[in-house]
């Protein structure tokens, strides 16, 4: 393996305790076994004496990357990324959790024809330092669950990971927000032959981790994102089933209260259907045609209360009938299940087609 051009990835932020351990090990990797090795620290301006740290170690086999803008772990890691000219890349974390000796091995499974490798601590032979308390290995469970969707992968919150360069260079439309950025490789680089390599994952020894709450909300942002970005129209037709679903809650409220403002039953209901409809139409602007902005959205609320006339008409005179002798929450509640029963399927079509294509 000794003339394979590889490059290591280090994203750190404040990790001056922990780099000159990894360092290291990393140069034991080099003078062992992967002679062409380059390490890219990119560290998101840590101000903890990391620069000066790496300037004095003097290795021409290490560059340094300071960000000082828009600190995040996955845009350091694609920083990084770019600034190799090194045929493989390899992610690592600076905290010591991923050991350096299964450097060789991750690259190698990538030589042998495997899209992707991931450091995987849940294949047979993988392994976790004890001492995660409940509540971080509960965390990690369930993201883990989430993540099932896009990848069958084991560990695919794994922070460390190999490929080519080439693979990355074929990346569709990455979104660097996050923590996840294996899994956005995985999926945006379409990597089909992904194969995990079991490592001992370490506890931090130093320092503090930086995974926090607002990471946390981060990552169910993207895995909606990856949702949207591999199942569209699935997401699409959940997203109006379930605004279809709060219209309806909403159109049985607003009746309730039209009905108590204004005598006329016509007028009072027809209100509420009105108000329904323009909610309907906000959120699914918003969330189920999230990628469909490109009409004008008075033209496309045209559109949508044109194609939503029908189960809306419908609802509206189901509503009415029902409500000469039955009390109105009833009435509108009949009114919303005939209207949505007819509207689901028929509306989602239509307002994907003509509306908010
Ligand atoms: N450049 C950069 N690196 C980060 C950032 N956040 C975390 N890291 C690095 O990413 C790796 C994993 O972070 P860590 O805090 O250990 O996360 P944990 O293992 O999930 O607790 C470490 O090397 C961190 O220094 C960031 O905002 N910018
Ligand atoms: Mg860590």
């Amino acid at each position: 393996m000794n003339n394979l051009s590889v490059t290591i990835i280090l994203p750190t932020y404040q990790e001056f305790d922990s780099l000159p351990f990894l360092v290291e090990a990393v140069e034991k990797v080099k003078n062992e076994t992967l002679q062409d090795l380059q390490l890219i620290i990119v560290d998101d301006n840590s101000d903890d004496g990391t620069e000066k740290l790496i300037r004095e170690m003097q290795k021409d086999w290490i560059k340094l990357i300071i960000r000082r803008e828009d600190r995040g772990l996955s845009p350091a890691v694609i920083a990084g990324i770019h600034a190799a000219t090194s045929e493989f890349c390899v992610v690592m974390d600076a905290d010591g959790s991923h050991p350096a000796s299964a450097i060789p091995a991750m690259v190698k499974v990538i030589q042998d024809g495997s899209d992707f490798a991931v450091g995987s601590r849940y294949i047979k032979g993988g392994t976790t330092e004890d001492g995660w308390g409940v509540l971080r290995w509960l965390n990690s469970k369930i993201a883990t669950i989430m993540a099932r969707p896009f990848t069958k992968v084991l560990d695919p919150m794994s922070g460390f990971l190999a490929f080519r360069k080439s693979t990355f260079e074929q990346a569709d439309d990455l979104n660097p927000v996050g923590y996840k950025i294996g899994l956005e490789l995985i999926v945006k680089c379409n990597c089909t032959n992904v194969t995990e390599v079991p490592i001992h994952f370490s506890t931090r020894q130093k320092g503090e981790s930086k995974l926090t709450l607002s990471v946390q909300w981060q990552y169910l942002q993207h895995v909606v994102r990856l949702l949207r970005y591999t199942k569209p129209n699935l997401v699409s037709f959940f997203t109006f089933a379930t605004v279809g679903l709060s219209g309806a809650g909403l159109y049985v409220f607003l009746n309730m209260l039209t009905s108590e403002l204004f005598t006329s039953k016509p007028i009072s209901i027809a209100i509420a259907a009105w108000l329904t409809m323009s909610w309907n139409f906000i959120w699914d602007r918003k969330y189920a045609f999230w990628n469909s902005h490109n009409k004008s959205i008075a033209m496309q609320y045209c559109g949508f209360v044109l194609i939503c006339s029908i189960p809306v008409l419908t609802n509206y005179f189901v509503t009415l009938y029902m409500s000469e002798e039955n009390a109105i929450q009833l009435a509108a509640l009949t009114g919303a299940a005939v209207g949505s029963a007819i509207g689901i399927v028929f509306n989602f079509m239509m307002t994907r087609l003509f509306v908010f294509r």
